[in-house]
């Protein structure tokens, strides 16, 4: 990706969206999302504002669900097409100057990998080493209630932090290391324009009390990143759930999930005074290359903001101060799919399945998720696979009916029309985009912070309260106007008191006088 006016990295500027492929757009019928679909798709992403998406795996894996359980490392997920589909996808995004990145699993591969199968069944195989075993398993371990050491059927037993079909690999063996390294090549030099690199603070463990974001992970991402970037306008974000602002430093992975801001921000839009002042000081100290969001494909992160905004008042109004804030705050946004048009979580479901429905495009029975059922008869004689009009592979969100692309699209007043305003103004106004953090303060529950890029300042007010606020600008320079750019329309206004109706957003350019 040329970044736009040859300054600058794309990714410092972009608003990214989180794509679950499995669950985006089934092109072909069977009930699976897939590439293709993601591709016609692009017009909608491009419209929405975005510039970018993350694609969780897509790559062959033994789970067929989330991706994360890798059994090849160069190769496209079956169910999601072939290579000719991504480097279409890829060449599409980029004409609409859409970046894509895809996560990238380097802590463990599926215990069905090859490398894996050959090191479990014979010691000597010299894969053997690519993994960690011990001989008897050691003992007192325990991570997130569970024991990590797993007994192997032909000897040993195997370290597995996220469970027995994902084994760790053993990342002190440089020759691992050498493979991933070439790995993230080879989906470079198609053109990928970064990674999201899964699970970072797991790479290396030291003992049974030191397994979790060890120096020695910290050092090995920066390795990583380094290897990204050295190709131009390259991006590397980190999942580190450990420490997210010691992640986001450009000595270890340039960038990092906002993991707890989330939280904060969805109960400043709830109206909680202490979350209102937690948002309005994170970026006094955490890096503008905080990757933001408000919920994403793993439970631990909550679930889909409508169901967070269920049992308050005026859930609606709050979906969206909570959309706006990190929207207009600091951070790279990422937003996950379906989360701009309100969509819900699948009730009823394990563990991070509710969060991962089908997206809901329209009204259809099939939530133009795939392709209508067809009915005539001619198309009886046609080729086309005999998996074709399967079901979704999921349960459609409950409320597709009323919050789809398609229905919300025709509503001005709807979650996603709020969305793309937002987008909008985020990408119209460097000080928005990029620029720096200035005056965060809370007066009840307002919160009011500016952002600034070059000669351009802009100033943000939300009232999260259920009353009218007032927020005094006392300490702007007298003189100082405020022309409107959040709602349009309002006339401008010298610095004096804003009156800022129950639940709403002014935004405002400020411009001092010149003397
Ligand atoms: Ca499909
Ligand atoms: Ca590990």
């Amino acid at each position: 990706m040329a970044s736009s006016d040859g300054t600058g990295h794309w990714w410092q500027r972009a608003i990214i969206y989180q794509v679950y492929p499995r669950s985006f757009q089934d092109s072909d019928g069977d009930g699976i999302g897939d590439l293709r679909g993601l591709t016609q798709r692009l017009d909608y992403l491009q419209d929405l504002g975005i510039s970018g998406i993350w694609l969780m795996p897509i790559t062959p894996s033994a789970d067929r669900d989330h991706g994360y359980a890798t059994t090849d490392y160069r190769g496209i997920e079956a169910q999601y097409g072939n290579m000719a589909d991504f480097e279409e996808l890829l060449r599409q995004a980029h004409r609409r100057g859409i970046g894509v990145i895809v996560d990238y699993v380097i802590n463990h591969s599926a215990a069905e990998h090859p490398f894996f199968q050959e090191a479990a069944a014979d010691r000597n195989s010299p894969y053997r080493d690519w993994f960690v075993w011990q001989d008897p398993a050691p003992t007192g371990w325990d991570i997130w209630g569970k024991n990590p050491w797993y007994s192997n059927a032909a000897g040993g037993h195997y370290f597995a932090t996220f469970g027995a079909p994902m084994p760790d690999f053993n990342l002190r063996n440089p020759a691992v290391v050498d493979y991933h390294r070439a790995s993230m090549r080879f989906w470079l030099d198609k053109g990928l324009d970064g990674f999201r690199l899964d699970a970072v603070p797991h790479m290396i463990e030291t003992d049974a009390v030191r397994w979790n974001d060890q120096p020695e992970s910290r050092q090995l991402t920066l390795e990583f990143q380094q290897l990204i970037k050295s190709a131009p306008q390259r991006y590397s974000v980190c999942e580190a759930t450990a420490n997210p602002q010691a992640y986001a430093d450009a000595k270890v992975c340039g960038s990092a999930f906002a993991f707890g801001l989330q939280y904060e921000v969805i109960k400043a839009a709830k109206g909680e005074p202490k979350a209102i002042q937690a948002v309005a000081d994170y970026f006094k100290t955490a890096p503008l290359s905080m990757a933001t969001m408000l919920s994403n494909h793993d439970i631990f992160a909550g679930q889909r903001l409508w169901d967070q905004m269920q049992g308050q008042t005026q859930p609606v109004k709050r979906y969206k101060l909570a959309a706006a804030t990190y929207l207009l705050q600091p951070g790279i946004p990422f937003i996950y799919y379906g989360e701009e048009i309100g969509m819900a979580g699948v009730p009823g479901l394990e563990g991070d399945e509710p969060l991962r429905a089908p997206m809901s495009w329209t009204a259809d029975a099939k939530g133009g998720f795939s392709p209508p059922d067809s009915s005539s008869s001619s198309s009886s004689s046609s080729s086309s696979s005999s998996s074709s009009n399967s079901p979704p592979f999921r349960p459609l969100a409950p409320n597709r009916l009323s919050h789809n692309a398609q229905t919300q699209a025709q509503d001005p007043d709807s979650i996603l029309n709020f969305y793309k305003a937002m987008l909008q103004l985020r990408n119209q106004h460097p000080a928005l985009t990029q620029g720096s953090y200035a005056q965060p303060q809370v007066q009840g529950q307002v919160l009011r912070f500016e952002r600034k890029h070059g000669a351009e300042r802009v100033l943000v007010a939300i009232n999260y309260g259920e009353q009218e606020a007032t927020l005094s600008l006392r300490d702007l320079k007298p003189g100082t106007r405020l022309a409107p750019l959040y709602p349009a329309g309002a006339a401008r206004l010298s610095a004096k008191p804003l009156t800022l109706a129950p639940l709403s957003l002014q935004v405002y350019r400020l411009q001092t006088p010149k003397h």
